[in-house]
């Protein structure tokens, strides 16, 4: 099938919940859980790599300190530091006794209470850490421009990693798979190229990155500031961040996305139309490699990136 590349090969043992480590299986919360009812919550993605006999975990603290951030834009506030929650998914990895790459989501919501919409019911904080593959395919995936546009940063709160937000994701990229593609690109509320359904997107043109800038409806992210980095103090390429349009996409040399899960994932096809030749470009690749390097702590200057666990 289409677009079906995520390995989830098995539901790990513990989960942490509300600063306990708890089985899989008592993981539970409340079915009138106010964040379950209107998506009042917020959360990350992080990976965690398996080299050395150890879990590598990448920028851990900097997922950590988006999450407080994400939080406190929706008049939340987790009770947990950033220091104590990297200890925690520390502590959650150990216990599982994890022997492959693995993806960390910590979540937080708010729980039971009051319904009403004006209602600031406790924070509950779980982490889950499982045993994960790759969310899209390396080798390039074909996508189409949804229906589905970015709110504006006036509408709702793009900056913040927020669970309802992703219902427009959800919708975008079911939209995508039923219409035969691999992941879905979201314009924003002026027509320009924003984002994909869970990933920051990047083109090349004339042998520079270009990328959507922060200042408009996109999630700040982390493997998007990576790539930031390493094309320009690793590789030497310029870094344009400006708006795209959707033409441009359709006439850009390389295009990819990049994010968590997706880690950098080629763009070979956008609404019927090859990127380049329709494999993924040098730039693609060289940055595809570097970035792999990079999570394994191969590379010294970058190595304060990863927590070995
Ligand atoms: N934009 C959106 C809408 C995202 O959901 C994500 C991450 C990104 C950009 C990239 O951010 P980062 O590089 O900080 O991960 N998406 C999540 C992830 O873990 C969820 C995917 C299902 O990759």
């Amino acid at each position: 099938m289409v677009g079906k590349p995520v390995s989830l090969s098995k539901w790990p043992e513990y989960v942490w919940l509300n600063n306990s480590i708890v089985r899989w299986s008592e993981a539970s919360v409340h079915v009138f859980s106010y964040g379950l009812h209107y998506g009042v919550g917020v959360f990350e993605g992080v990976r965690g790599y398996y080299d050395d006999g150890l879990i590598k975990v990448f920028r851990l603290e900097d997922h950590m300190r988006r999450f407080h951030k994400s939080a406190k834009i929706l008049y939340m506030s987790i009770p947990y530091s950033v220091e104590s929650l990297v200890k925690a998914t520390a502590e959650l990895i150990r216990a599982n006794k994890f022997k492959s790459d693995i993806y960390v989501r910590p979540v937080a919501f708010r729980g039971l209470g009051d319904f009403s919409l004006k209602s600031l019911n406790p924070v509950e904080v779980a982490i889950i850490a499982l045993e994960f593959g790759k969310y899209l395919k390396p080798s390039g995936v074909k996508c189409m421009i949804s229906s589905w546009r970015k709110p504006s940063a006036d509408s709702i709160p793009v900056l913040a990693k927020a669970t309802g937000l992703y219902l427009l994701y959800h919708l975008a990229s079911v939209e995508a798979h039923k219409n035969g593609y691999d992941e879905a690109i979201l314009l924003d509320s002026e027509g320009y190229v924003a984002e994909g359904s869970g990933e920051n997107i990047f083109i090349v043109k004339n042998g520079e990155l270009v990328t959507p800038p922060t200042y408009d409806a996109i999630l700040e992210g982390i493997t998007r500031d990576t790539v930031i980095k390493l094309a320009s103090e690793v590789l030497g390429i310029r870094v344009v961040e400006r708006r795209i349009r959707r033409e441009e996409l359709y006439a850009s040399d390389e295009a990819f996305f990049t994010g968590t899960a997706a880690e950098i994932t080629p763009i070979i096809e956008v609404d019927g139309r090859l990127i380049g030749n329709g494999e993924a470009g040098d730039i693609t690749r060289k940055l595809v490699n570097l970035y792999r390097e990079v999570v394994l702590g191969k590379i010294s200057k970058y190595r304060h990136w990863i927590t070995e666990v």
